[in-house]
C-alpha cells in the first residue's frame, strides 16, 4: 500500500507559490501562509479605514455645495465611499478577523488609513480637486489590485472602480467648469491643486527603495506593480488632462521625456509624508477624534441594528 504523503508547513509554502505562479485566485478556504493572511488584513483594513475616514474631507463641504445637482451628487459620493469602506471590510472578514477587531485597531492608532486624508478642504475647488486627484490616484492603486491573487479583494476592487470613474469625473468637471469661470475661481482651482498635488503623490506609499512590504506582496501578487510604477502611471496620465483644462501643476521639474516616454518630475517631501503618516498631518487629531465619537455616539444605533437582525434575521 502507498504510504499517505504528509505535507509539511514547507511543501504547503511550495504549492502556494507554483499557484501564485500559475496567476491562480485564492480564495479564503485555500490554504495559505500565516504571512500572507496577515499582510493582507494589514493592507486591506489600512484601505477600509482610508474610505471610511475619507468621507470626511469630503463631508465637509455637503452644506455648502453650490448648488442642488451638486450637493446630491456629493453626498452620493460620499455615500459610495462608505458602501466601498464596507465592502473591503467584508473582504477583510473573510481571512477569519472581526470587523469590530479591525475598527478597535484602527481607533486604537494600530492601523494606518490612507495620508491624504489629513488635508484640510479649504474651498469648494478641493472637492473637485480629490475627485480628480485622490480617485484618480485611487483608480490607478486599484485597478491594479483587481487582479490581484487574493479573490474577495480582487472582485471588492472591480466594483469599486467603476464608481471610482465616476467620482474621478465629475472632479475633473467641477475643475473644468470652474476653469472657464471668472479669475477668482481659477484661483481657487489653482490654490487647491497646489495644496493637493503632492500629497496626491504620497498615497502612493514610500519609493520602492523605502517600501518594506513591497517585496513579499509582489512575490504573491497582492501588487501587481511597485509603488513608483504606479506613481509614475498616475502622473502620465494626470499632466495632459491638467493641461487641457489650463491648470498648472506645482513642479518645475514636470517635463515630457522623449527618450523615457514618460514625465520627469521633482522631489516629494518624504518628511512630510512621514510626519503625516506618524499623525502629524494638518488634520489628523480632527480626522481621529471624528472617528471615535462616531464610534461612541453611533453605539446605540448599532446596538438597535443587532437587537433588530437577531429578531428578525435568526
Ligand atoms: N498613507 O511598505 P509600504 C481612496 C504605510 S482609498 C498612510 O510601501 P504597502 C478612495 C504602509 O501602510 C486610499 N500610510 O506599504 C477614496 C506601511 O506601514 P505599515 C487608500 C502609508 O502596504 C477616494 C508603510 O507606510 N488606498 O483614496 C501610505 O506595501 C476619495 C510602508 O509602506 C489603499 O489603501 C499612505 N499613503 O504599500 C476615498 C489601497 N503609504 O502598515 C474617499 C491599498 C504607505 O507597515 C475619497 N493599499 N503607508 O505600518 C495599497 O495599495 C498599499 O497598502 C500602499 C502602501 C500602496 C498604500
Amino acid at each position: 500500500m502507498e504510504a499517505t504523503k504528509i505535507f509539511t508547513e514547507s511543501d504547503r509554502e511550495e504549492q502556494f507559490l507554483a499557484r501564485i505562479d500559475a496567476g491562480e485566485i485564492i480564495e479564503p478556504k485555500d490554504w495559505m501562509p500565516e504571512k500572507y493572511r496577515k499582510q493582507l488584513i494589514r493592507m486591506m483594513s489600512q484601505h477600509a479605514h482610508s474610505e471610511i475616514v475619507g468621507m470626511l474631507p469630503e463631508g465637509n463641504w455637503i452644506t455648502r455645495a453650490p448648488s442642488l445637482a451638486r450637493k446630491a451628487s456629493l453626498i452620493a459620493k460620499v455615500q459610495d465611499e462608505a458602501g466601498h469602506g464596507l465592502y473591503i471590510y467584508s473582504a477583510t472578514e473573510t481571512l477569519g478577523i472581526d470587523r469590530q477587531e479591525l475598527v478597535d485597531q484602527f481607533l486604537h492608532g494600530k492601523a494606518k488609513y490612507s495620508s491624504i486624508f489629513n488635508y484640510p478642504t479649504l474651498n469648494w475647488a478641493d472637492i473637485g480637486a480629490i475627485g480628480w486627484l485622490v480617485d484618480g490616484a485611487a483608480i490607478v492603486n486599484q485597478t491594479a489590485l483587481a487582479k490581484c491573487s487574493y479573490g474577495p479583494y480582487a472582485r471588492a476592487m472591480v466594483r469599486i472602480c467603476k464608481e471610482e470613474n465616476f467620482h474621478h469625473k465629475q472632479g475633473y468637471q467641477i475643475l473644468a467648469i470652474m476653469m472657464q469661470g471668472s479669475a477668482e475661481q481659477r484661483q481657487m482651482v489653482q490654490d487647491a491643486i497646489n495644496r493637493f498635488w503632492w500629497p496626491s503623490l504620497m498615497m502612493f506609499g514610500p519609493s520602492d527603495t523605502d517600501s518594506p512590504n513591497s517585496a513579499e506582496l509582489m512575490r504573491w501578487k497582492v501588487k501587481l506593480y511597485s509603488n513608483d510604477e504606479l506613481r509614475q502611471r498616475f502622473i502620465d496620465r494626470t499632466v495632459p488632462q491638467a493641461e487641457a483644462i489650463g491648470i498648472k501643476l506645482p513642479d518645475d521639474k514636470l517635463k515630457f521625456n522623449e527618450t523615457t516616454r514618460h514625465y520627469d518630475w521633482g522631489e516629494i517631501n518624504w518628511d512630510e509624508f512621514k510626519q503625516v503618516v506618524s499623525g502629524n498631518g494638518p488634520c489628523n487629531k480632527q480626522r481621529m477624534k471624528a472617528r471615535k465619537d462616531a464610534e461612541v455616539n453611533g453605539h446605540w444605533v448599532r446596538e438597535a441594528a443587532s437587537a433588530y437582525a437577531a429578531k428578525h434575521y435568526n
